[in-house]
């Protein structure tokens, strides 16, 4: 591939490193100090990371945290846990080891070496995917910023800022990628990331399910169970991009998305079992007055975020997609597991449209359906967690269940957009359609924020929530993971 004339040669490969370099300001594996320009670039945006950080960022004043750093990008040893200032954390630029032989695995240049710098006439989409990855990162920092005060325990509270510090660190790959291979642009966009907003009126952040308000915990253990399962989705095809830099970026923030995903399941199960314990103890549904959040209002959540995070997919039918594919941008789930030439031209699949007021599938061309592949194997994800939390309703002897909505309620993107569809699948007519009885109501969202009393107390949860089996790191549950300010205590 020909150097990009506008952004002109790319960084200087640097080979199979892995241990990253904690005495630069800026701790990297990817040799900044080599490159005097892109190091000057990267500086000059730190600081402004940091005022957002300080403004946006956690609002629960905090002396330090129980947080895991990356050492090493390799299999063993890569996480260091300690308590450190969060403003102190070393946020850094980690890629994965690259492997020299890498080839790209589908599309056109299917077998081709692996692109070490942008390909000319790809560089318009690859900045588009690196940007609205890019501006999620921070979006759910902000939409986060203020779960702190009413946290239910302190266990909670360290991995809620452990996410935020994470995404934090997510946002600089996506800044490192922008400011090494895109030029002024790039850079351009980097300062766009820190001033688009979550939720803001004249500058919100690119996609929908990321201006949506985080309100309180059980909002929270359903956003990183389902939204950051699409970050986790969407990272997965990201890792298969020929455009090796982002690859390796993208395989080493899986490996930290593993936490955020255990945060949301174990939250939301941690969540349910004391509700399930609270009915069975009481027999009844009604377990407000006992401190504990009722089955029907964790399933309008559930509702609410489940189909928020579908639309993240896109159309499921999309042009970009596929051309995304076929350029070698974006892959497939597992790409390397799919049994098919990996081009994908010519063949077809079905996917279900509103007929007559029937959900009916049709058939399409494969490659014009690469959203929708990607969110059959996010949907099936999504169902492991909904069994689990079930079994604890089963094991307290409730017979009430959770369930996943139909793919197609409440959805603003794509093909269900235009028709009315109710959580158990059936299409209904405007009139009498009020989508709101199953999602979460004022009421819901009143009872759930008054149970949301911070608990700081070492070793203690909050009423509405079950204490988790085991800490963090093999530490004790009551162990002291956050210590906070003077002024957070009072
Ligand atoms: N809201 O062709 P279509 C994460 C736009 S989460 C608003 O169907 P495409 C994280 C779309 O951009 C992972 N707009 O879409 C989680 C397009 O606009 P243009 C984030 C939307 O391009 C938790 C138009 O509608 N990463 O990491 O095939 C915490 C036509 O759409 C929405 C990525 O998403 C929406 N929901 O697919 C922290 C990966 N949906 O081009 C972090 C990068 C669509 O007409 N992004 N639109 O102006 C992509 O791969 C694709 O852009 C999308 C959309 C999958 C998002
Ligand atoms: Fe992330
Ligand atoms: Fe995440």
């Amino acid at each position: 591939m020909a150097t990009d004339p506008r952004t002109g040669p790319a960084p200087a490969p640097t080979g199979p490193l892995s241990a990253i370099d904690y005495s630069e300001r800026i701790p990297n594996n990817v040799n900044l100090a080599g490159d005097r320009r892109l190091q000057r670039a990267l500086e000059s945006w730190q600081p402004k990371f940091l005022d957002w950080w300080k403004t946006l960022g956690p609002a629960l004043p905090t002396q330090d945290v129980y947080l895991r750093t990356a050492i090493a990008v390799g299999r063993d040893g890569w996480a260091h846990f300690d308590h450190v200032p969060m403003t102190e954390y070393r946020w850094g630029i980690f890629l994965a080891e690259r492997d020299p032989d890498r080839t790209i695995a589908f599309g056109t240049h299917q077998g081709e070496p692996a692109w070490q710098e942008v390909p000319g006439e790809y560089r318009a989409e690859l900045q588009r995917l690196i940007v609205i990855q890019g501006d999620t990162e921070p979006a759910s920092v902000e939409q986060q910023r203020v779960l702190g005060m009413t946290a239910p325990s302190i266990y909670d509270l360290r991995n809620l800022f452990q996410v935020n510090v994470e995404e934090g660190r997510h946002l600089w790959a996506m800044v490192y990628l922008l400011h090494a291979y895109f030029g002024r642009e790039g850079r351009e966009e980097a300062e766009q990331l820190l001033k688009r907003n979550s939720g803001d009126f004249d500058n919100p952040r690119i996609l929908g399910a990321f201006n949506e308000a985080t309100t309180d915990w059980l909002s929270f253990f359903m956003f990183t169970y389902f939204t950051d399962r699409d970050g986790k989705y969407q990272l997965g095809t990201l890792k298969e991009s020929g455009f090796d830099p982002l690859a390796r970026t993208c395989e080493f923030m899986l490996k930290e998305e593993a936490h955020h995903m255990f945060v949301g399941t174990t939250g939301v199960q941690r969540t349910v079992e004391r509700t399930a314990e609270l009915m069975a103890t009481h027999g009844t549904d009604d377990i407000w007055r006992y401190g504990g959040i009722p089955l029907g209002v964790i399933q309008r959540y559930l509702n609410f975020h489940y189909s928020v995070s579908l639309d993240l997919f896109g159309s499921e039918q999309s042009t970009n997609a596929g051309n995304y594919y076929t350029s070698g941008l974006k892959g497939r789930w597992q790409e390397d597991r799919r049994r098919d030439d990996h081009v994908l031209i010519g063949q077809n699949r079905d996917m279900n449209v509103v007929r007559d007021g029937r959900i009916v599938p049709q058939e399409v061309p494969l490659l014009s359906a690469l959203n929708l592949d990607l969110r059959d194997a996010y949907i099936n994800d999504c169902s492991h967690g909904v069994k689990r939390w079930n079994k604890a309703l089963e094991s307290a002897g409730v017979d009430a269940r959770l369930m996943l909505p139909h793919e197609g309620f409440n959805r603003r993107v794509g093909a269900y957009s235009r028709h009315h569809i109710s959580p158990t699948g059936e299409v209904l007519a405007e009139s009498g359609w009020d989508a709101a009885r199953w999602l979460p109501t004022e009421d819901d969202r009143r009872g759930v924020a008054a149970l949301m009393k911070p608990e700081y107390e070492y070793g203690k949860f909050a009423s509405w929530i079950a204490p988790p089996p085991f800490g963090i790191n093999d530490q004790p549950v009551e162990f002291d993971y956050v210590h906070l300010a003077e002024e957070s205590l009072a």
